[in-house]
């Protein structure tokens, strides 16, 4: 799957969320997703409307805006038509079926009905997988899986990750891959096992070029590690875009937005050996 480029693996995938975003990286050229964590909706929207030509996706954190309504939701919605990305709200939702699924149809923020992509710890198992799936399936949406973090220390290492995989291969119809730091492909195959005929897409967070950390236990790595070398498909970067003002600067966030960009591209560009 590393080798394959983007529209290859869009013209085969049954998924229709993992669909749209491979169909964006190729139509935009772009594998970066901004993270866009600040807290006042004003910052918010500055920079998803500064970033929004060079992203194929947008990702959220909507619990952490402090003047949050429902109009926020329509504005993203008018925004990712306006830059044509995608929606992905980092819920890291970890508690039982039953739970997940109002917490991920119901409250302030219905996130089913707006974000193409979501994601979820493994730590209940699969029973996770079905309560997030009787509501995202008939929507078209998608999920990741936390196989791994990028934080100092994480435990979600060794078994925990191959038994993850093993859950989103039982589960094809909607987890479409995993928030990791390299290739899942050969992880979880049992003795004797072969490589199953599947596509699981590759999101990366933990990517910064300026810096290798913060002081609460994030590290990063730069797009050709995690690209290249790692062999994964979307650079999700935060900090490094928006930097430590909260994006006051358009022109500084456009700039950076741009340069990650074209880093992610060029590593991709590398890893599947196309040049122009
Ligand atoms: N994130 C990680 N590491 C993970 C999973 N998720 O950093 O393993 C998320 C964080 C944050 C973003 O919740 O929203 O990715 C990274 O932001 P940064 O680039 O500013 O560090």
């Amino acid at each position: 799957v590393a080798k394959q480029t983007y529209a290859q693996r869009a013209a085969k995938h049954p998924n229709p969320a993992a669909k749209a975003l491979l169909e964006t990286i190729e139509r935009k050229r772009t594998n970066l997703s901004v993270s866009v964590d600040v807290t006042k909706r004003e910052d918010f929207f500055r920079i998803v409307d500064t970033v929004g030509p060079y992203v194929c996706l947008v990702k959220t954190h909507v619990d952490i805006i402090e003047d949050f309504e429902p109009s926020v939701i329509e504005r993203l919605k008018a925004l990712s038509e306006k830059h044509d990305f995608l929606i992905f709200e980092d819920r890291k939702f970890a508690d039982i079926g039953s739970t997940v699924a109002l917490q991920y149809s119901a409250g302030v923020h219905k996130i089913a009905s707006w974000s193409h992509i979501t994601n979820a710890h493994p730590v209940p198992g699969p029973s996770i997988i079905s309560g997030l799936k009787s509501v995202g399936l008939p929507l078209g949406r998608g999920l990741l899986l936390l196989a791994e973090m990028s934080t100092k220390g994480s435990l979600a290492t060794g078994l925990y990750t191959e038994e993850a995989v093993r859950m989103a291969r039982a589960n094809r119809d909607f987890v479409i891959g995993f928030i990791a730091q390299q290739r899942m492909d050969s992880v979880g195959l049992r003795k004797g096992e072969s490589s199953p005929d599947e596509d699981f897409l590759i999101l990366t967070p933990g990517v910064g070029m300026d810096t290798k950390g913060d002081s609460m236990g994030q590290q990063y790595r730069t797009p050709r590690e995690v690209v290249t070398e790692s062999g994964c498909d979307v650079i999700i970067v935060g900090r490094g875009v928006y930097g430590k003002d909260n994006g006051s600067n358009a022109e500084a966030v456009r700039a950076q937005a741009e340069r990650y960009r074209a880093e992610g591209w060029k590593a991709y560009q590398e890893r599947v050996g196309i040049h122009d």
